[in-house]
This record gives structure tokens, C-alpha cells and sequence, in this order.
């Protein structure tokens, strides 16, 4: 059992989807991790023990190269591919009761902003290590931020922000949700924010990586 949850966090890690992908060469004309994730299902491995002892190593693992440099945004596409991918299979037993999601976590990129590789990453890196996340795009108004607070209780948020110009409109957002919802705990991300700002606006947490916001909302489900 576990070579082979160590094989589903490899392909993870490496970015290896399935058999038909010739991502990465080395791997080429091997199993991927959908149909190591299926084989494990079938080999009757708790779906929980493939998502936080496989899926989700392969992630976390990625998730630190990135941060140290060791890796760029095209090789965290493909393992967030792989990652899904999997992830298909798995995704059924959530809804059975079979593995539970550690909490949810509302994500988007704020109003008059359209950057969204950045936030894209970082609802990636999320949801791959075990979170259910609701992604409201791009140019979301302060509003939509607080009805997904209202419909999804006890949820962290993250905002994104690339301008600016447009990261003034975090500190409308945190006013918003903390005047209703003051539990809430919402960390902020994006090239020009920082923990200066963070503390300005009364934000609960600046990451400057995803890993940084995995590694928050991690300790808070713990
Ligand atoms: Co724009 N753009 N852009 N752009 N763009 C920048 C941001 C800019 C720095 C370029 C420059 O002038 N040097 C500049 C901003 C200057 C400023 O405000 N100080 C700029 C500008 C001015 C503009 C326009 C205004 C240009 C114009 O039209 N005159 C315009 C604005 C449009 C709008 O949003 N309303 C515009 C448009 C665009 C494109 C549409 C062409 C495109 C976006 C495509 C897309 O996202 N789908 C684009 C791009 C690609 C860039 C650059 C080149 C790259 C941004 C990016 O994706 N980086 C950027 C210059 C640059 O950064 N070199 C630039 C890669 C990404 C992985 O990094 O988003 O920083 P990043 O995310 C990081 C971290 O910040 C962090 O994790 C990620 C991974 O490490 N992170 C979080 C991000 N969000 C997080 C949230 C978290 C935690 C961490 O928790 C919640």
C-alpha cells in the first residue's frame, strides 16, 4: 500500500497526469496518477489514505520547490493537472461521506482586477491539499465576497490582487465581512500587498507564496 500511495505523490510531484501523457519524459509510457488513484480505489486503500498520504504529499511537495525557486509555474500546472486528474475518482467519495473536505475556502481576485495566475495557483494548491474551495473569478465586487462568507459559514478567505490600483479594494472587502462576520479569517496575496498592508487594512494573514496560504489555513483546521 504504501509504494503505492508514494508512487500517486511521485506522479504528483513530477506532474504526471495519466498513461497518455509524455509529461515528464522520464515517465513517458508509464501509469500516471489517475490510474494509480484508480488502482488504489480498486485495491480497496481508503480513499482518505490516497488523498492526504499521496495526492496530497505530491502537492505539498511541489508547493515547497515552488516557494524555494526549484520549480516554475508551468511544472505547478502540471502537477495541479495531475492532481485533478486524480482527483476525479476521489471526488464522488466526498459526496458518499467517505473522506471529508478540511473546511472551504472562498478565493478570488478583487474588483477591477483581472489577474488571475496568481489566484489560479493558489485555489490550486488549495483545493490539492484537501480543502473544498469556492473560486469566484476575477473582478469580484466586495458583495459577492460577503454573500459566499454568508453562504459558506466558517470558511477562510483569500484575496488576490496584482494592481495598485485595485488593492485599496481589500480593505473595503475586510471591512465588509469582518462587520458581519468578525470570525472570519481572510489573508491577502499578490505582488504589491504586503505585511505592512496586511496590518493596515486589518487583514488576519499576508502569504507571499500559495504554499505560505496552505501552510495558514492548515494550522487552523488542525
Ligand atoms: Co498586468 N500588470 N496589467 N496583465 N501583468 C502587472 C501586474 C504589472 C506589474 C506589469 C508592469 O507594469 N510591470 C502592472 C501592475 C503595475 C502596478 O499596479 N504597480 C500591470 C498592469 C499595469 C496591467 C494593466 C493595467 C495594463 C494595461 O492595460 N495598461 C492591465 C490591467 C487589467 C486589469 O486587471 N484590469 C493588465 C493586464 C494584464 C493581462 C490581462 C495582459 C495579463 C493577465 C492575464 C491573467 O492573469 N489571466 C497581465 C499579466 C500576465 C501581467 C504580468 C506580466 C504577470 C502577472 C502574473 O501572472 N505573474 C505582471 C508583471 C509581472 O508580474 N512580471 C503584470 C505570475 C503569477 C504566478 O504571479 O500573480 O504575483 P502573481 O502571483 C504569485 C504571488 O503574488 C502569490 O502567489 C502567486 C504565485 O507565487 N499570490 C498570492 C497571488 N495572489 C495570492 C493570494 C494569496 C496568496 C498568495 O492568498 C489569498
Amino acid at each position: 500500500m504504501e509504494s503505492l500511495l508514494n508512487e500517486i505523490a511521485h506522479c504528483v510531484e513530477f506532474g504526471k497526469i495519466d498513461l497518455k501523457s509524455p509529461y515528464p519524459p522520464d515517465m513517458k509510457g508509464k501509469e500516471g496518477a489517475a490510474e494509480l488513484t484508480k488502482k488504489a480505489l480498486d485495491e480497496g486503500i481508503p480513499a482518505k489514505d490516497i488523498l492526504e498520504k499521496g495526492l496530497i504529499v505530491g502537492m505539498a511537495k511541489i508547493g515547497i520547490k515552488f516557494r524555494a525557486n526549484e520549480v516554475f509555474v508551468p511544472q505547478v500546472l502540471m502537477s495541479a493537472k495531475a492532481m485533478s486528474t486524480a482527483m476525479e475518482h476521489i471526488k464522488p467519495l466526498f459526496i458518499t461521506g467517505a473522506v471529508k473536505a478540511k473546511g472551504t475556502f472562498i478565493i478570488g481576485t478583487v474588483a477591477g482586477d483581472l489577474h488571475d495566475i496568481g489566484k489560479n495557483l493558489v485555489s490550486m494548491m488549495i483545493e490539492g491539499n484537501g480543502w473544498n474551495v469556492v473560486d469566484l473569478g476575477v473582478d469580484v465586487k466586495p458583495e459577492k465576497f460577503l454573500e459566499a462568507v454568508k453562504e459558506n459559514p466558517n470558511s477562510y478567505v483569500g484575496l488576490s490582487a496584482l494592481l495598485t490600483t485595485t488593492m485599496v479594494q481589500m480593505e473595503k472587502i475586510v471591512s465588509l465581512i469582518k462587520e458581519d462576520h468578525p470570525e472570519t479569517k481572510i489573508l491577502i496575496g499578490g505582488a504589491p500587498v504586503n505585511e505592512n498592508f496586511k496590518n493596515k487594512i486589518g487583514a488576519d494573514f499576508y502569504a507571499p507564496d500559495p504554499q505560505g496560504a496552505v501552510e495558514y489555513i492548515n494550522a487552523g483546521a488542525a
